[in-house]
């Protein structure tokens, strides 16, 4: 049996954190199945997903029967398990440390801060029908994000959380354009791709597809590590025709290219 038998993703195809995955089964050229599920529908909450992801939440990712979960360390885990044809960790220990630190600065800063832009302006529309009742049986199925729907309300988040997650994103687009400085070349820790830019990467093209590119607007050389990564081969297997929210919300496209 070859190492990439049985890869199978549990994935949204919409969803930040299944786009790093894909991305990394992309560079890796290995072949998986797909299960998409409908985070709108609740597939993420059923009894059996639950029983493979107990946080109710996509990705999970099943190699040869074992369950792997959380995106950072499925990308971990398919770098070590399919070195070839390229690593994307580092080969230096200080290098790799580095690596692993932005992987964690982003799962904390832009990964967090991006789903209330995404929630009010793209998702908010499916909790406005439901009643509070309802709305409340919803959040509090929701294994890990039962604080994050109720602090958003079937309204939509207040403006000051709105602006606190905005200056959050825009933090991160100074702390890449420093660390791009600071190693010399285009990705964020040298010349070579890691997984790092992986993990940073649905979070800036989230924020383009909302119509927030403005926010590197100022930082020419995060602007080239965008350009650099959307021409990228994986790049166009991880987004797939239904990736970007506008493809499923096309009055967002009106936003794109606009100022905050
Ligand atoms: N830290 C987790 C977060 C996973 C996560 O939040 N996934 C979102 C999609 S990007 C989800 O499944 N949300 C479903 C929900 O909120 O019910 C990871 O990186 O895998």
């Amino acid at each position: 049996m070859s190492p990439s038998d049985g890869l199978v993703l549990y994935n949204a195809p919409g969803s930040t954190c299944s786009q790093r995955v894909r991305f990394t089964l992309a560079v890796k050229a290995q072949p998986y199945r797909i299960k998409n599920l409908d985070l709108f529908a609740g597939d993420q909450l059923k009894p059996e997903y639950l029983k493979i992801n107990p946080n109710g939440v996509v990705p999970t990712l099943i190699h040869n029967g074992a369950t792997i979960v959380d995106s950072s360390v499925i990308i971990e885990y398919l770098d070590e398990t399919f070195p070839a044809p390229e690593r994307l960790t580092p080969d230096d220990r200080v290098l790799r440390a580095a690596m692993r630190s932005l992987m964690r600065f982003i799962d904390e800063v832009p990964a967090a801060a991006i789903r209330v832009p995404s929630f009010n302006i793209a998702f908010l529309r499916f909790f406005r029908g439901m009643n509070q009742k309802e709305f409340e049986a919803l959040a509090d199925s929701k294994p890990i994000r039962k604080d994050f729907l109720l602090a958003m309300g079937r309204t939509g988040f207040p403006q000051a959380d709105m602006d606190k997650a905005m200056e959050r994103l825009q933090r991160t687009v100074v702390r890449m354009s420093d660390t791009i400085t600071t190693h010399g070349g285009i990705w964020l820790l040298g010349d070579r791709i890691t997984l790092a830019d992986i993990a940073m990467m649905p979070s800036l093209v989230r924020m383009k597809d909302l119509g927030r590119a403005e926010l590197w607007a100022g930082h020419p050389k995060v602007s080239r590590w965008i350009e650099a990564i959307e021409q990228l081969p994986a790049y166009a297997k991880t987004y797939h025709p239904g990736s970007h929210l506008s493809d499923r919300f096309p009055e967002l496209k009106a936003m794109h290219g606009k100022p905050n």
